[in-house]
């Protein structure tokens, strides 16, 4: 008869659990202060080594709260090929967080039984964080977990989340990594693509005036920068580590805001400025013009840029490859309609959540998926990259052929294929700007943004309110969507919809109408329904003044 299976978890009483509150593995992980996070981590060091031997792959912990502020922090697992943790251990996260200390060996042993895991297998976990000063205790609690079930672990230090990402699903399949091979990787690509173009006139400039929100991104950028040079990217950094994390600053708030982050107020009309977000896996493009007038490009524009792009690449390489593109229902309207109507590119409509947009995106040859928040990137299907290097080195075929090919081939390479990687998109929008021999103007003419407005609202219970249709009917409460929609129509091409925030205790607005006056108008009403019918908590949102 086998013994029966015993663990003996010897830093267990190191990380206690602390509070009752039930809390879950949302759209980005488990997120909350910090403080409050250190069991978490432990348990979350368990449980990476228990979903490696059963993978029997390396997986990533990621510790990061993203663009949330500097006193938070959180954690994300990533799966063998560098994507978001499956969803059923998502649920085993959650319920080994929430079970009390007395509990937390029989509800891993209950894993390790209905997961059919080989404890004797090897277990390995790469870690990273980002650059909050909690990241240090919370990676020893993290590490504690995965000694304690005798799992190997290698400390990234501070990377950014699509590093890491990009790291674990190298590794496993087969690939020495280290470091500065993302670096090197993203520059051949990047300077590939860049060899037969040359840059004249006044439209595209090989420079970028670059916000870092303080965080993660201004450090790899800058190393990304000295990989380049200056010939190929020009970088000024900005917000590079002084002030706190993602303060004023940084791709969400630029977003949120629609303005300029601080420490780039001073930005020239003409100069191409650049958000990234806390962990450096968003990013979004904006600039004045001559009436000092913001201008946002997100990761709508990026999505219409690129996937156009790939499909003229496509016709001229004569390759019929199933291209489509994957946005969320904060896409703005008019990006949709010149996606679908304009470049003719299927576009599908997912729920909030990369990795949502991640899986569907991957259904087509290749796939460009982002959110309006500038996550995002492009996927492929390995069959499609040798079709297309086929067709790049065919001498039989005309020269234009073999160059779109070639072309198509750096793009693809230059895109992190695991996850939105802000980094690499910025290598993406400058290939096409550079190629097409666009200015932020230029890339701006295609479609005209409906103006939008994003709110938040804080109630007892996000919960309450429940939705279907990837986030855009609200099922719950009961009445809700009817005033909702009952707004929307009053106001000309009126839409808003309401979500329970994945990373954030609050409920989502979100509202598109003719004018900015409109849409905020808009919002604020919606809130104000949201605030009333589910039980908001704190000051009631008001209507802002026309
Ligand atoms: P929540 O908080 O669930 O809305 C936010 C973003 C998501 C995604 C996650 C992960 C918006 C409206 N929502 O999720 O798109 O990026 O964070 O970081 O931008
Ligand atoms: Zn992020």
């Amino acid at each position: 008869m086998a013994l029966a299976l015993t663990l003996s978890l010897s830093s267990k009483s190191s990380h206690p659990k602390i509070g009752e509150k039930i809390i879950q593995y949302g759209t980005a992980g488990f997120r909350t202060l910090a403080d409050d996070l250190d069991f978490v981590m432990y348990r979350m060091g368990l449980l990476a080594v228990l979903r490696s031997k059963s993978t029997k792959a390396v997986i990533g912990i990621m510790i990061t709260a993203s663009h949330n502020p500097e006193q938070d922090n959180g954690v994300k697992l990533v799966d063998p090929h560098g994507e978001m943790l499956n969803q059923k251990w998502e649920e085993l996260a959650t319920n080994l967080v929430n079970v009390g200390d007395e509990n937390l060996e029989s509800v891993l042993l209950d894993i390790i039984r209905s997961e059919n895991i080989e404890i004797s297998e090897q277990g390995e976990v790469f870690v990273g964080r980002d650059t909050r000063p909690s990241g240090v205790p919370l990676l020893n609690a993290t590490l504690d977990g995965i000694q304690d079930l005798q799992g190997e672990s290698r400390d990234f230090g501070i990377v950014t989340t699509p590093m890491l990402h990009y790291f674990v699903d190298e590794t496993n399949k087969g690939r020495e990594i280290w470091v500065s091979s993302y670096f090197a990787k993203l520059t051949k690509a990047f300077k590939n693509f860049c060899k037969d173009i040359s840059i004249s006139g006044d439209s595209y400039h090989p420079k970028i005036v670059f916000d870092g929100a303080n965080g993660v991104g201004s450090i790899k950028m800058e190393m990304l920068a000295n990989f380049l040079g200056e010939e190929f990217l020009e970088v000024e950094l900005h917000n590079a580590g002084k002030g706190a994390l993602n303060f004023e600053c940084g791709a969400d708030f630029v977003k949120v805001q629609q303005k300029l982050p601080r420490g780039l107020e001073e930005l020239k009309p003409g100069d191409k400025g650049v958000s990234v977000d806390g962990d450096a896996d968003r990013v979004v493009y904006f600039y004045v013009d001559d009436n000092n007038v913001f201008h946002l490009l997100d990761g709508d524009r990026i999505a219409s840029l690129v996937a156009g792009y790939i499909n003229e690449l496509l016709q001229e390489c004569k390759l019929k490859l199933d291209l489509g593109v994957v946005q969320t229902a904060y896409a703005n309207g008019a990006s949709t309609k010149y996606i679908t109507e304009s470049l003719k590119i299927p576009v599908d409509c997912v729920s909030t959540g990369v990795k949502y947009l991640h899986h569907k995106a991957l259904e087509r040859d290749i796939g460009v998926y982002f959110e309006a928040n500038g996550h995002g990137t492009v996927v492929f299907k390995t069959a499609a990259v040798e079709l297309i290097q086929k067709v790049a080195n065919d001498q039989s075929l005309s020269s234009s052929e073999r160059k779109a090919a070639a072309k198509l081939d750096s793009l693809l390479e230059i895109s992190n294929p695991t996850v939105g990687d802000a980094l690499s998109d910025i290598l993406l929008v400058e290939s096409v700007l550079r190629s097409k021999n666009w200015s932020l103007k230029d890339w701006e003419a295609a479609y005209t943004d409906l103006p939008n407005r994003l709110l938040k609202v804080t109630v007892k219970d996000k919960n309450a309110v429940t939705t279907v249709d990837a986030g855009r009917k609200c099922t719950a409460p009961e009445g809700l969507q009817d005033e909702i929609d009952k707004l929307a129509q009053s106001y000309p091409s009126g839409r808003s919809f309401v979500r329970a925030s994945g990373t954030e205790d609050a409920v989502r607005i979100y509202a598109e109408s003719d004018t900015q006056e409109n849409a905020n108008e808009l919002a604020a009403k919606v809130a104000i329904k949201v605030y009333e019918m589910a039980a908001g908590v704190g000051e009631a949102p008001v209507i802002p003044a026309m």
